[in-house]
């Protein structure tokens, strides 16, 4: 519960923690836009699973840059260069517009963050698959 509240908190901006405040401290640092008292911070010891999770934030904003949402091309470059080794370049037009109208639950012509990681979810749980024994599966 209390993981929750501090990523409610993050995702909120409302009532930031310590811990979101070291997160945000981290994150700009990673990304090199840390200021003078961000700079002071020092890093939070985060575990893998927490680092793969701000690589995704970090990734999805390198390719989104200021405008925080992803066009067509910005989404077909993520894919092909970071995604490569679970998803087949994507070469053909007609499988970018299918993704990507599948992936714009909003119709807004852009991917924004939660969009994003509905694929990053799907593409988790296909490789999940690999990783389970065919006697666990259901
Ligand atoms: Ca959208």
């Amino acid at each position: 519960m209390l993981l929750l509240m501090h990523a409610y908190s993050v995702f909120n901006e409302e009532n930031p923690t310590d811990v979101t405040i070291n997160f945000f401290a981290w994150q700009n640092k990673r990304m090199g836009t840390d200021s003078n008292c961000l700079s002071q911070a020092t890093k939070p010891a985060v575990s893998d699973l927490e680092s793969s999770m701000l690589t995704i934030i970090q990734t999805f904003h390198q390719y989104s840059g200021q405008k925080c949402n992803l066009k067509k091309a910005d989404l077909k470059e993520l894919i092909n260069n970071e995604m490569n080794n679970f998803i087949v370049k994507i070469k053909e037009n007609d499988t970018l517009d299918k993704l990507f109208a599948d992936l714009d639950q909003n119709g807004d012509l852009e991917i924004d963050f939660k969009e994003f990681i509905a694929l990053i979810a799907m593409v988790t749980s296909a490789c999940n698959e690999l990783f389970v024994p065919k006697q666990q599966k259901n």
